[in-house]
């Protein structure tokens, strides 16, 4: 058993796609072990985003993500990471799988409605700014 971190993003709690996005979560077979809707800080998304630090958009990620209520978790199953990533689809939701979060619900790479960690790694730090208590 692994666990990830996944974010709601603004744009996705905006539409009311919140429970839509964790029941697929759930169905694939990964359980919440920590839920919270926050509004993040630009000093908390930074940390959050640190490794795009130098990417021209940078500034837009940091002013979305910021720009209004999401929810996170943290997610436990088999291959936690993987698993999350497969059911989120890839980056540019134009590209994403048909069945996919974002195939199935979005168009826009800077609105792509769902973050999930890369790693165990970034999960594991990810997991400690949303849920220092953890
Ligand atoms: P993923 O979320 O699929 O792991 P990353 O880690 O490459 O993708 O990018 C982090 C976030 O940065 C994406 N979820 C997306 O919101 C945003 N992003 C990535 N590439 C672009 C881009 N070319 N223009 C605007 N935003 C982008």
């Amino acid at each position: 058993m692994s666990r990830t971190l996944i974010l709601v993003k603004p744009d996705a709690y905006a539409r009311g796609l919140t429970g839509e996005i964790l029941a697929r979560f759930e169905r694939k077979g990964l359980s919440i072990v920590a839920l919270e809707k926050q509004t993040l800080t630009a000093a908390t998304a930074e940390t959050h985003y640190a490794e795009h630090k130098e990417r021209p958009f940078f500034g837009e990620l940091v002013e979305f993500i910021t720009s209004g209520p999401l929810v996170a978790a943290v997610l436990e199953g088999n291959d936690a990471v993987k698993a999350a990533r497969q059911i989120i689809g890839a980056t540019n939701p134009l590209e994403a799988a048909t069945g996919s979060i974002r195939g199935d619900f979005a168009t826009e790479v800077g609105q792509n409605l769902v973050h999930g960690s890369d790693s165990d790694e970034s999960a594991a730090r990810e997991a400690a700014i949303f849920f220092p208590s953890l």
